[in-house]
């Protein structure tokens, strides 16, 4: 095992702008890479537009969220116009229902904050291919704090005949079977980042025009990080070698970064490097983290930016065939030198049958 801190290579944003200072909005660089695609029919480009749309809605009322008092919502949970007032994680599902039902490019939606799938009704003739999962409002706590939150979405081609109603089958597709995958960061700026299987960007919200620009272009993690990031007050709860491997951490002057808020804590290790941990305690046997709106589609793009992710069986996230929809799930996810370093340490302690 090394015990020396590695080299850290840090990815650089490369500025919204083309050569020529040309600003290129998402719309704009979804449609471009549409051509990419032999078999593409603009359902999915259609797709990720509608995501895009509802982020910036959601976007909109996260930012409003510490003004909630002032703008005249009563202990009722009324506001001024008689309206209910509604948990920020309830509005961001709404919204992003919506979005997907009107435009009718996917054919079935499930959500973190729904218990089944619901299935979209056919807007004119059109036969959708396509489904999504998304966890509407991931870290949704932390916006009493006013810490960031994050939106994250996946998107698979349907199993099942088009003609018929999606099934649970469609949604217990391996994360490998993913055709895009993404998340939004409501941050210090909103940053829409997102994957089609062919590199990562990031796109951030310009306020002032509205629309989301390109700003990381082909986002790669370093190899390595010198953070860790993990809910370190459940050390004793955890196994032997994930404590092994935190005293490790530590003993090389990593920094510890937790956030609580998974997308945030991607994000910057996406950026700078770095591994996020989330392994099984007394209260999660199973981990906590939701195998088809949390893991999968952060390992999708994480292992695109040309990271690792894998859970503390050591099987690689995105083959993992789910059970249940809801199903939840350890995880070690971000540079790969750092999670084959963690995987030797599993090794060396555990008592898996390796
Ligand atoms: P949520 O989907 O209910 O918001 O829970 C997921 C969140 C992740 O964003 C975060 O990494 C984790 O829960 C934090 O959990 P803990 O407070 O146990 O550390
Ligand atoms: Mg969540």
């Amino acid at each position: 095992m090394s015990t020396t801190k590695k080299a850290v290579q840090h990815s650089q944003p490369t500025g919204s702008a083309l050569p020529g200072n040309r600003i290129i909005t998402l719309d704009e660089f979804i449609i471009r890479s549409e051509k990419d695609f032999d078999y593409a029919t603009g359902e999915l480009t259609g797709l990720l537009r509608d995501i895009g749309v509802a982020a910036k809605i959601i976007n909109r009322e996260v930012n409003k969220a510490g003004l909630v008092n002032i703008l005249g919502v009563a202990d009722s949970g009324e506001n001024q116009s008689g309206d209910i007032q509604q948990k920020l994680d309830v509005y961001a599902n709404d919204k992003l229902v919506e979005c997907l039902q009107n435009s009718g490019e996917c054919c079935a939606i499930a959500s973190e904050e729904d218990e089944g799938i619901i299935n979209v009704p056919a807007v004119g003739s059109k036969q959708s291919h396509y489904i999504v999962m998304f966890d509407p409002l991931d870290g949704s706590s932390n916006i009493d704090v006013n810490v960031s939150v994050g939106t994250i979405f996946a998107i698979y081609r349907r199993k099942s005949d088009p003609s018929g109603p999606a099934t649970i089958a469609d949604f217990l597709q391996p994360g490998s079977k993913q055709v895009a995958a993404g998340y939004v960061l409501y941050g210090t700026s909103t940053i829409l980042v997102y994957t089609t299987g062919r590199g990562v960007n990031g796109f951030t919200l310009d306020p002032s025009i509205g629309e989301f620009c390109l700003s990381h272009r082909n986002m790669r993690i370093p190899n390595s990080g010198s953070t860790y990031s993990v809910n370190q007050g459940y050390y004793s709860k955890f196994d032997l070698e994930m404590r092994r491997y935190i005293d490790h951490c530590s003993d090389q002057n990593y920094g510890l970064r937790y956030i609580g808020s998974m997308v945030s804590d991607i994000h910057r290790i996406l950026i700078h490097g770095g591994i996020f941990l989330y392994p099984a305690t007394r209260k999660y046997p199973k981990g906590k983290l939701r195998l088809l709106y949390e893991c999968n589609p952060l390992s999708m793009i994480v292992e695109q930016a040309g990271g690792k992710a894998i859970n503390t069986q050591l099987k690689r996230i995105l083959e993992m065939v789910p059970t249940e929809l809801h199903q939840r799930g350890t995880i070690a996810i971000g540079s790969p030198d750092m999670v084959d370093e963690l995987k030797a340490f599993i090794e060396r302690y555990s008592a898996l049958p390796i």
